[in-house]
């Protein structure tokens, strides 16, 4: 019933065209077209070209049934190379639908087509898709909405679907940014605003028409879908006066907690419930601001939207001025005390319906440091960075460089060429991470340069310690892995110990989620099950940190049976 409705819904809201393959299997297709495209686009009074998907700004929402395939074609009307990123999406033996530049395929060239095709199996709740070439998801961005088959194990909210969607505006042109940023290897500038649904909010210059305001009706329940697309900042996330109870992490359900507000990574997505109970009515403030854990510039700046009751007579004549006062519950922007708090408070539902699948036993275990690293300035050259050197960053002192052709194509066609498997498998020098001022102590801090990727067996049961180190200074990294859901099993402060803390990892319970927001100064451990054949990034989801070469890669091989191979490429995949 619930999910005839569903459907319904579907059809008739966002007009995808629905069909089943001739083949007659019972698995319908979703057909959507997405066209990389400029757009003028004015924020805070600054108009400029932007790259967008259907000139939408944040991009289309994508709403398909739990075991759809999904077909997107992306057609690249723009002068730039692109490639579009399904994350979170397993991909189960469709890699080549995954979308990481020079991982899993070369771009999309200008002119040039591309059909994402992958079905969505044993997923539902909310993910997004990003653009995966460069700092283009700074536009490139949506909701990719999975609708359960089975109704959700909470109770069913009145109004389902209201996406809150995080990014990040910057007046110049993001390109020159990064470029700017690669040129002398400083920091690159910071963003001008925060923005909900592409709209910063009335606390910025010339903003006040750029504000969300979702109208509720007073004793009903909402689901928001809460995804941060931001850039480079984790943000904490707070309605004034009301409290959220957490349902959904990364789309996998968790057990309900409530709670004052939220911090949530970029590529992480947090589904949560929100009860409009408020006496009396009113416009209540919806408030997003940065977790800083970096000592480097920062946006520190605050955008706001509104929730306003429909019967409230507020608001009614002029636009919302900026309030008096942020809400109360939204933590301060270095409260390290609340987000670990509220990490610590996930769990997996580990329910009959929806079991907790983490490994108990594993076969590998990989420590690797992640953190930033500096590179000695060439003579004559300008560099912008710490003590005027360039900044990188690395994990296990190896700063990922993007080969020239996609690492899944070299793979499947054995080329062994332009990527090694032989990422180390904990760091190639032992110091302590997260204690000694390396620059103090004179550390090395030049990374090596490489593409070194792990490479597992199919169905590996793989632990990943993700060691935060002290370099430059000790920040919270957020992890995401492709293709892969993970559990994290343990997480702490200071230097992992490999005798002690696995004893207190949780095995009942832990969180499933796709990225993982590691301490400050501290670890995290995660388990995945290497259960889908292929080539799969994993790299830090501050884009900032990408560009500097926090990422490797994991090669899982295909298993004996065929329904655990790789599929061959399809015939419009890009070449490079
Ligand atoms: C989509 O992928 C499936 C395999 O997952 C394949 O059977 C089908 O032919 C593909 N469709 C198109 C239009 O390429
Ligand atoms: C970055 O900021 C500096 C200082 O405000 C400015 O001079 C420079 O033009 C900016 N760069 C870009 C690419 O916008
Ligand atoms: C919300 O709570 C604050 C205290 O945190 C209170 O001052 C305020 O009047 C309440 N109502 C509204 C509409 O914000
Ligand atoms: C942790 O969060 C819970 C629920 O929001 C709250 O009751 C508790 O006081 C918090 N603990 C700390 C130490 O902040
Ligand atoms: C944000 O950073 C700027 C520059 O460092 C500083 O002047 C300003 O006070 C900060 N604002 C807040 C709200 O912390
Ligand atoms: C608020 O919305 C509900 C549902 O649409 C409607 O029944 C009610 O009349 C609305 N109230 C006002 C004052 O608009
Ligand atoms: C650096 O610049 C000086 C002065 O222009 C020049 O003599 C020298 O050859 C340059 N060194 C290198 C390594 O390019
Ligand atoms: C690492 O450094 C910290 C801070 O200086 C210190 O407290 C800790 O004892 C050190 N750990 C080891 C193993 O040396
Ligand atoms: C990283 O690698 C470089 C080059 O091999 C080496 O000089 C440096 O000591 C290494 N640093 C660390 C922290 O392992
Ligand atoms: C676009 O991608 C192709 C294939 O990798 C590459 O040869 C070309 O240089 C790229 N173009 C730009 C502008 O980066
Ligand atoms: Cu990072």
């Amino acid at each position: 019933m619930e999910s005839f409705f569903y459907q319904l819904l579907l059809v008739g809201i966002f007009l995808v065209t629905f069909s089943l393959p001739s083949s007659f299997s019972a698995v319908p297709t979703r057909h959507f077209q997405f066209n990389l495209e400029w757009k003028k686009v004015t924020r805070l009074c600054h108009t400029k070209q932007l790259l967008t998907i259907n000139g939408k700004y944040p991009g289309p929402t994508i709403i398909v049934n739990e075991g759809d395939n999904v077909q997107v074609k992306v057609t690249n009307r723009a002068a730039r190379n692109t490639t579009i990123h399904w994350h979170g999406v397993r991909q189960l033996r469709t890699g080549w639908a995954d979308g990481p530049a020079y991982i899993t395929q070369c771009p999309i060239g200008t002119g040039k087509t591309y059909m994402y095709n992958f079905t969505v199996t044993d997923q539902r709740g909310t993910l997004l898709w990003h653009a995966h070439y460069s700092w283009q998801r700074a536009s490139v961005y949506g909701a990719f909405i999975i609708y359960p088959r089975m109704p959700p194990p909470f109770s069913a909210p009145v109004q389902d679907h209201i996406p809150i969607i995080f990014g990040e505006w910057w007046n110049a042109d993001v390109d020159a940014v990064e470029n700017e940023m690669m040129l002398y290897g400083g920091g690159p500038n910071v963003s001008d605003a925060y923005t909900i649904n592409g709209l910063p909010g009335p606390l910025y210059p010339c903003s006040i028409k750029d504000t969300l305001i979702q109208t509720v009706e007073r004793g009903k329940t909402y689901l928001l879908r809460i995804i941060n697309a931001a850039l480079n900042d984790e943000l904490f996330f707070a309605v004034a006066n009301h409290t959220l109870t957490v349902v959904e992490i990364d789309s996998v359900y968790t057990k309900p907690f409530t709670t004052s507000a939220i911090m949530i990574a970029p590529g992480q997505t947090t589904n949560v419930l929100l009860t409009a109970n408020q006496i009396p009515d009113g416009m209540f403030v919806m408030a997003a601001r940065p977790y800083l854990t970096s000592v480097f510039p920062f946006d520190n700046s605050t955008t706001i939207g509104f929730l306003k009751y429909n019967t409230t007579k507020l608001g009614r004549e002029k636009p919302p001025l900026p309030p008096s006062s942020l809400p109360s519950n939204l933590p301060s922007m270095e409260d390290t005390a609340f987000a670990t708090n509220f990490s610590n408070q996930l769990r997996s539902l580990a329910s009959t319906d929806y079991p907790c699948n983490v490994p108990k036993e594993i076969e590998k275990r990989v420590i690797t440091t992640i953190g930033l690293s500096l590179q000695d300035c060439h003579v004559n050259e300008t560099c912008k960075g710490y003590r005027n050197k360039r900044f990188y960053a690395s994990m296990n002192n190896q700063s990922f460089i993007r080969p020239s052709r996609s690492v899944l194509e070299s793979h499947y066609l054995k080329l062994n060429t332009g990527y090694a498997s032989d990422f180390p498998e904990k760091p190639p020098n032992v110091f302590n991470y997260t204690g000694v001022d390396p620059v103090a102590e004179n550390i090395n801090m030049n990374p090596e340069f490489s593409t070194r990727l792990l490479e597992v067996p199919f169905g590996t049961k793989l632990e990943i310690v993700l060691q935060d180190t002290n370099f430059l200074n000790p920040e919270n990294h957020p992890i995401h892995v492709h293709g892969h859901n993970f559990f994290i099993v343990g997480r702490g402060f200071g230097n992992f110990d490999v005798y002690k803390d696995p004893a207190g990892y949780n095995l009942v319970d832990p969180p499933e989620r796709n990225t993982v927001a590691v301490p400050v100064g501290g670890w995290a451990a995660i388990r995945i099950n290497a259960d889908n054949p292929g080539v799969w990034f994993i790299h830090c989801h501050l884009e900032e940190h990408t560009s500097w070469g926090l990422a490797t890669g994991f090669i899982v091989k295909s298993g004996p049976e065929s329904s655990q191979c790789l599929l061959p490429p399809p015939s419009d995949l890009p070449p490079c």
